[in-house]
């Protein structure tokens, strides 16, 4: 069982807990393990082995080490049972709609005996919540919207979920040895989309000849992958399943001449494999998930490799991240097909969390595992005080911060530690720091975290307002959506990349699987702009840093390449890249004499 799986689990108590009006400290326990889990490096089910070592975790009593060891053994534990005796299953829906927390929940059943999503949008739209304690028209609004989002999103994963439970299973079915002769997973996740409907899985056989009874105990493997709900199908071709956190695999089993073009067909995009295939017919072939083959007499003439088969039909290698249709046929067949952003690329992260305001890890924590990556440098970004949630920094603290990032990347971490903010972008545009606070800063990167609903005039008028502060030099999660969750702010975005061309601003790509954002269709545009990209991870905890990875991929969907993003510069170049400080006269002179305000837009890497 994954960490998240476990956190889950313990979080859900912890609302059930809450909605049942347990003590804040109850339910804050289950919470605080709930966290604690999912930011292990290590995989929980390695240390529940010895109760010692669970308990020795801050804040794990004997009784919260019984619960995990018990969730671990079955999946789940008393004390949730019991409570979803006590309520139904369906508020834990509830609880994931945006606009509603345990408090509220509790008092829509109570009042209505409301449990579903349904009935809430129901009672919503009936105006029945408006009078109801903390409840308002504004409170409909948005829980219509929530239930819009939540409609869009059943059944569909963020991606390092669906990355986390693909690696398992290959794992798992990579025990078969030599009875098999590869697995690799297919489809959305093999294309780095944002988020995953189900996973596709494709198992190649050995080329010897296999008997049904060799694949029926290939089948019988595959099948054996603990945590598997019901199972779907089961064929000479295909094998597919239900997992018990929701999601549907379907692993298709294949003969090693077959490869590529099976390869091909179950990556998709569905929409890809039409144009891909009416080419083929144009030129005399048809293709399917077995071969492409000539058109008269069905001679195959290539299917071991999509190489073979993108060259059949005189077309430049198509990375999967760029098969959807949108310009890559027709500039695979113009060799022109950008050279897309590849990870060992990345030089560096700027944007992370400390304990100085809501990250679990210290500044030579992050440092440490950002080393490990290889990363040349990280910025350390905690929240500024408008934040309050997040225990976000005042004047006075971010200065204390500065101080101690400088002493720590004074004594030397093995990586250059700069020292940076996230400072929220008020609701009128004017940054929460003050301007003689963010001058001492190296990296200034400003987002949106509150007023999300905005108009569409007056969110842009306000993002334009951030990038015209002289300060600002990178704006964080543009779009403030959260995947499967909230839907992207309201604004003009060709109005906010013109801006941040003309001030030098950079757009962020924000790596954490649960926003991605911008998005690929966004970063195509910032690109075609000439506005630079920022790739970062936002991470709270050293394990976050890893999501740096799905960063890439989103950038290699937006079409970008190693020009296109800032950290890809060595730490003096990015430095000079990013947009000068007011007062940095010697620089800005040093850029006016090359004769290059255009040093953002255009600069070269070295
Ligand atoms: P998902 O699972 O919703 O995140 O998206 P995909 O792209 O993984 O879609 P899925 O699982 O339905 O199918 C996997 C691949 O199989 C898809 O990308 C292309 C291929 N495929 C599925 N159905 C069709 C079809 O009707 N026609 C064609 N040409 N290809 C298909
Ligand atoms: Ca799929
Ligand atoms: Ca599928
Ligand atoms: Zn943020």
């Amino acid at each position: 069982m994954e960490n998240r799986e476990v956190a889950r689990i313990l979080r859900e108590t912890a609302q059930l807990l809450e909605i049942d009006g347990a003590m804040i400290g109850r339910y804050r326990s289950y919470e605080r393990a709930a966290e604690l889990v999912e930011t292990l490096p290590e995989p929980v089910a390695e240390l529940a082995k010895d109760t010692a070592r669970l308990t020795a975790l801050p804040g794990i009593g004997d009784r919260m080490a019984e619960h995990i060891q018990e969730i671990l053994a079955k999946g789940d534990y008393g004390l949730r049972q019991k409570l979803l005796k006590k309520y139904p299953h369906t508020l834990l829906d509830l609880l994931t709609l945006q606009s509603l927390g345990p408090k509220k929940v509790a008092l829509l059943w109570r009042t209505f005996k409301a449990g579903t999503v349904e009935q809430v949008e129901k009672l919503a739209r009936d105006a029945k919540l408006r009078d109801l304690p903390g409840f308002g028209e504004k409170s409909e609004q948005n829980i219509l919207k929530a239930v819009e989002v939540f409609k869009k999103s059943s059944g569909r994963f963020h991606i390092h979920k669906a990355d986390e439970t693909a690696h398992r299973l290959v794992t798992h079915i990579s025990e078969l040895g030599k009875k098999i002769e590869s697995v690799t997973p297919a489809g959305s996740l093999r294309r780095g989309k944002e988020t995953i409907g189900d996973l596709d899985l494709l198992l190649t056989l050995p080329a010897a000849k296999h008997t049904a009874k060799d694949i029926d105990a290939i089948a019988d493997h595959i099948l054996k992958y603990p945590g598997i709900d019901q199972v779907l199908a089961r064929g000479e071709n295909k094998v597919s399943f239900g997992l018990a956190n929701g999601m549907q695999v379907d692993v298709r089993l294949l003969e090693k001449e077959s490869y590529g073009a099976a390869l091909l067909y179950f990556t998709g995009s569905k929409e890809h494999n039409v144009a891909l295939r009416s080419r083929a017919n144009k030129m005399g072939f048809t293709l399917n998930e077995y071969a492409l083959s000539t058109l008269k007499g069905e001679r195959p003439v290539a299917g071991k490799s999509e190489e073979e088969i993108y060259a059949k039909l005189k077309l430049d290698y198509i990375p999967p991240e760029l098969r959807e249709n949108t310009g890559e046929i027709e500039a695979a067949a113009e060799h022109r097909l950008p050279k897309l952003l590849s990870a060992g690329e990345l030089r560096g992260d700027l944007q992370m969390h400390t304990t100085a305001s809501d990250g679990k890890n210290s500044i030579e924590e992050m440092a440490a595992a950002a080393r490990a990556l290889a990363h040349q440098y990280i910025a350390i970004t905690d929240h500024s005080k408008a934040v309050t949630v997040a225990n976000g920094m005042d004047e006075k603290r971010t200065l204390e911060q500065i101080k101690k990032i400088r002493a720590a990347d004074a004594r030397g971490l093995g990586i250059r530690v700069l020292s940076g903010i996230e400072v929220d972008i008020l609701k009128d545009g004017r940054l929460d720091l003050d301007n003689e606070v963010l001058a001492q800063l190296d990296v200034v990167v400003a987002s949106v975290h509150s007023y999300m609903n905005l108009e569409r005039a007056a969110m842009t008028e306000r993002l334009l307002a951030a990038i015209e502060n002289p300060y600002t030099q990178i704006i964080a999660h543009p779009t403030g959506r959260l995947l499967l969750r909230r839907d992207p702010f309201d604004f003009d975005m060709e109005r906010i990349l013109d801006a941040a061309r003309k001030h030098g601003v950079a757009m962020e790509l924000n790596a954490y699987p649960d926003r991605l954002d911008l998005k690929d269709a966004y970063l195509h545009l910032a690109k075609d702009r000439g506005v630079k990209i920022v790739i970062s991870t936002d991470s709270h905890s050293t394990t976050n840093l890893n999501f740096i990875r799905y960063g890439v991929q989103m950038a290699r969907r937006g079409w970008l390449e190693k020009k296109d993003v800032l950290n890809t510069l060595p730490l003096e170049q990015l430095l000079a890249a990013l947009r000068p400080k007011p007062g940095a006269v010697s620089r800005a002179a040093r850029r006016a004499a090359g004769g290059a305000r255009s040093a953002v837009a255009g600069r070269k890497p070295a």
